[in-house]
C-alpha cells in the first residue's frame, strides 16, 4: 500500500498498515486543501493598484463545519485504533515461547529459559543482540532494562515498546510469518552509543529452530 514501509511479517499487525495508510491519505488531502487555499488566497488577495483591502469577520458556519469534520475524523481514527492497539499490546494467554529481553547500554540481551522453562535459573542462555524464534509461533517477550530507558523496536513486526529499568513488561507478543533476519534497533536516545545499539531477529522454520535449540544446550 505504502511501498516504502518495511515488509510486514507480523500476524498481529496487518491492520496497522491499513490504519497508517488511511491516516497518511487523510493528511495528504488536508495538506493539499489547506496549502491550495493558502496559495489561491495569496494570489486572489495580493496587492493591486486600485483595490482596497476589505475587513472580513470570521465565519461561524465554516468554523462549525471544520471543527465537526476534524472531531469526526479524530474519533473515527481512535475507534479504528483501539482494536489494533489491544491486539498488539496485550499479554498473550498461552505463548508458545517466552524470551526475556534486557536493554543495557548499548546492547540487547536475550535470555532463554532453557530446558526447565524457567528464566532466572542455571540453564538459562544469554545471547547478545540475537533473538531466535520459529515462524508462526506465538512469542512473548518479557522486556526490561538494566540502566536507562531503551525502546525495543522491530519495524517489520510494527512493534515498539519502551524498556524500563526495574520493570518487567509482559505485554509484548508477536508471531512472525516469514523466516529471515530483521533489525531490532533501539528507538530511544539512550546515551552516546545509542546509534550502535541494534540487535537482530532471526526467524527460523520450526526444524531450523529446533536444531538451533539442540545446539545451544548440547554443550
Ligand atoms: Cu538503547
Amino acid at each position: 500500500m505504502l511501498g516504502w514501509l518495511p515488509e510486514n511479517i507480523s500476524e498481529y499487525a496487518q491492520g496497522v498498515d491499513s490504519l497508517f495508510a488511511l491516516i497518511y491519505w487523510i493528511t495528504v488531502v488536508v495538506f493539499v486543501l489547506v496549502m491550495g487555499t493558502l496559495i489561491a488566497f495569496l494570489i486572489m488577495y495580493r496587492h493591486r493598484e486600485g483595490h482596497r483591502a476589505e475587513y472580513i469577520e470570521g465565519s461561524t458556519k465554516l468554523e462549525i463545519i471544520w471543527t465537526t469534520a476534524t472531531t469526526v475524523i479524530v474519533f473515527g481514527l481512535a475507534m479504528l485504533s483501539f482494536p489494533q492497539w489491544n491486539n498488539l499490546k496485550s499479554a498473550p494467554d498461552n505463548p508458545d515461547y517466552v524470551v526475556q529481553v534486557r536493554g543495557e547500554q548499548f546492547n540487547w540481551y536475550m535470555i532463554y529459559p532453557g530446558p526447565d522453562n524457567e528464566i532466572g535459573t542455571e540453564d538459562d542462555l544469554e545471547l547478545e543482540n540475537e533473538l531466535h524464534v520459529p515462524e508462526n509461533k506465538l512469542i512473548q517477550i518479557i522486556l526490561t532494562s538494566k540502566d536507562v530507558i531503551h525502546s525495543f523496536f522491530i519495524p517489520n513486526l510494527r512493534l515498539k515498546q519502551d524498556a524500563l529499568p526495574n520493570r518487567f513488561l509482559d505485554n509484548i507478543k508477536f508471531q512472525a510469518t516469514k523466516p529471515g533476519t530483521y533489525e531490532i534497533p533501539c528507538a530511544e536516545l539512550c546515551g552516546f552509543g545509542h546509534t550502535t545499539m541494534v540487535g537482530f531477529l532471526h526467524v527460523h522454520t520450526q526444524e531450523e529452530y529446533d536444531a538451533w535449540v539442540k545446539e545451544q544446550w548440547s554443550e
